[in-house]
């Protein structure tokens, strides 16, 4: 799961290593190592440029397979309905080869037909609703890339075309990110001409990122409506009506689709829940998270209705060309990949508009596990660069949270040129983001003056409650809190940092509600009937605003009250586990909330 290159043909002495849960590490190799285990125990192959190829991380030359549309030839049975494809053991060894090259098995989607069939993965309801389409406007679907494999390139295509009512797509926009690969010149002009959907080619001479490259795709597009994919999806039926008709109705509607999986080692099409919404962490990284119980409840009454979201993923999405331009396109000085989803969702909710996800609406997209291409200028750069912009532009008081625990994004805050995007925000008299907070995400688990931000720390042993690094479901952080010395400083203290809100009509000295932590998860007990105390284990999960995850603390006693079961949390001397027991005067259950600046 890693990526690494060096700028020629020389061996590789500065890499930039891109761990799955996206912490950019660079470091420095010795002389020709090509292979070794780093600090995390991940095993790193280390490449080289293949001259024109703009290919990385590939130890053997892939030059011959580069050059080909299609490895294989596809069989008419391969992935049916979205079934996964397995591949023989005894091309495994060349599957993994080409598994390099795109991040995905290259093999197994070129196994796949083209036009292959999809299950109808809509709810029954979403299935009955009748939609009329004869009042609704047209589309431009835009799909960017940058050395995209044609199998994959070409089935998103494809799907568009087999899976949309003709009447509401008006054509496709191909923009082509200055890819090197052969196929994608000529060949590809060749077929797309054939096709019954007019699809045209638009392409950059330069590599100018997937950000600029909608805009190129977006000022060229004759539809009413702009859909945007990635150039590895697959979209299922009914997938454009449940969009557009959302966008027709109100023209400041961002309307998303479910964004179902389709898997990078099988090329399976995986439906995924309808219950899931999109926000960011501290970090500002997109993050999926649960919806909470009312919010569900309401959806209950009818599931085809969409449902607002305080972020969007970024690739796949419907909206109004002309609302488009008018609320700034995107920001032209972000470079490649990355921070352009929050950007867009900050600018639409804070300057009057809104995001949705359309639970009738179902679009694969294929998931890696790292970035196949360069990001020109290095990985951190492009990274930081996009993120300190979309602080600094949408952030108001929180850019000063952001850079504090990121210190990696302070080094580009200075040189960035804001004034047109500040005065854009002016113009359009857009709210703070304290607003969007409030409004748009109440149940965020960012620092507030409110708010009680900082470390816990327990009074016998010096030490301090800390976020487990196990990972649940979406991939939250969960399991038993742990416990560790309290002297880290900058990033790595964030492991530390909880935030809770202060008790309503009470002094300041008590604090009570949810524990939580980035990536929306809360100190909670599962294990509440149990009677022996060991099991009552108090555990980090997703935070669901439920009784049980409520606490309270009491500055005076100095007690982490469990409200639910009146019990109190509880570190006994010599153990590492965090427990609740009966509460008592006692050295192991006295907490210290020491706050920290958050700004
Ligand atoms: O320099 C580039 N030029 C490009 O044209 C880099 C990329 N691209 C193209 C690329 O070929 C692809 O078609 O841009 C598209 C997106 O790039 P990916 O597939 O590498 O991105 P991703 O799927 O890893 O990342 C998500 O976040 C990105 C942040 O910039 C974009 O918003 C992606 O569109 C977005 N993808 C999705 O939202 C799909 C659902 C994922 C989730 C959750
Ligand atoms: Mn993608």
């Amino acid at each position: 799961c890693l990526l690494l290159w060096s700028k020629n043909d020389d061996p590789v002495e500065t890499v930039e290593l891109a761990s799955e849960d996206d912490d950019w590490v660079s470091l420095r190799l010795k002389r020709d190592q090509q292979e070794f285990i780093d600090h995390r125990g991940l095993h790193v192959v280390v490449g080289h440029y293949l001259g024109d190829v703009n290919n990385v991380g590939a130890s053997a030359n892939l030059t011959d397979e580069l050059l080909n549309r299609n490895m294989f030839d596809p069989k008419p049975k391969e992935g049916r309905d979205g079934t996964p494809v397995i591949i023989p053991p005894h091309m495994s060894l060349q599957m993994q080869k080409l598994y390099r090259i795109n991040r995905f098995n290259l093999m197994a989607s070129d196994r796949i037909p083209l036009n292959r069939s999809l299950p109808d993965v809509r709810k029954k309801s979403c299935r009955l609703k009748k939609i009329d389409i004869d009042k609704l406007p047209s589309s431009t679907v835009i799909i960017v890339f940058h050395n995209e494999a044609w199998s994959t390139l070409m089935r998103t295509v494809q799907s568009v075309i087999d899976r949309s009512p003709k009447y509401l797509l008006n054509e496709i926009i191909l923009v082509d990110d200055a890819s090197t690969r052969k196929f994608l010149e000529k060949e590809l002009d060749d077929y797309v001409a054939k096709l019954s959907v007019l699809t045209r080619i638009i392409r950059s001479p330069k590599r100018i990122g997937l950000i600029k490259a909608r805009l190129m795709g977006a000022r060229q597009a004759k539809g009413k409506i702009l859909v945007f994919l990635d150039a590895h999806c697959e979209c299922t039926l009914g997938w454009l009506e449940a969009l557009v008709s959302r966008v027709a109705e109100d023209r400041k509607r961002v309307v998303c689709p479910v964004i179902d999986i389709i898997s990078d080692e099988t090329f399976a099409y995986v439906r995924s829940f309808e219950l899931h919404w999109g926000a960011f962490n501290w970090d500002l990284h997109f993050r999926w998270y649960t919806r909470t119980t009312p919010d569900i409840m309401k959806g209950q009454r009818d599931i085809t209705q969409a449902f607002r979201t305080p972020a969007m993923a970024g690739g796949l999405f419907a909206m109004d060309k002309s609302y488009f331009f008018e609320l700034g396109g995107y920001d032209e000085k972000m470079e490649i990949w990355g921070g352009e989803n929050l950007e867009l969702s900050f600018r639409v909710w804070q300057c009057g508009g809104s995001i949705e996800i359309a639970p009738c609406s179902h679009v694969g997209h294929v998931f890696r596990k790292s970035s196949p291409y360069t990001f020109p200028g290095g990985v951190s750069h492009v990274l930081y660069t996009n993120l300190a912009r979309v602080a600094l532009v949408w952030m108001d008081e929180w850019q000063e949270f952001y850079f504090k625990f990121n210190p990696e994004a302070e080094k580009y805050r200075d040189e960035q040129q804001i004034r047109t995007r500040l005065e854009l925000r002016d113009r359009l008299k857009c709210k703070g983001f304290k607003w969007y907070l409030d409004n748009v995400w109440p149940e965020h688990f960012m620092p507030t003056d409110k708010r009680f931000f900082g470390k816990i720390k327990h009074m016998l042993s010096n030490r301090c409650l800390e976020k487990p690094s196990g990972r649940g479901s979406l991939n939250q952080p969960m399991g038993p809190v742990g416990i560790r010395g309290c002297d880290v400083q900058g990033r790595a203290s964030l492991s530390l940092m909880f935030v809770m809100a202060p008790e309503e009509g009470l002094d300041s000295v008590v604090w009570s509600g949810s524990l939580m932590t980035d990536e929306s998860v809360c100190l909670d007990t599962p294990e509440l009937e149990a009677t022996d105390e060991i099991a009552l284990k108090v555990r980090i999960v997703a935070c669901t605003g439920q009784k049980r995850q409520r606490w309270k603390y009491d500055a005076e006693t100095m007690n982490l009250v469990h409200i639910h079961t009146d019990l109190c949390l509880d570190l006994p001397a010599g153990e590492s586990s965090i427990v609740l027991k009966g509460c008592a005067d006692h050295a192991s259950q006295k907490w210290i909330f020491e706050q920290v600046p958050w700004r």
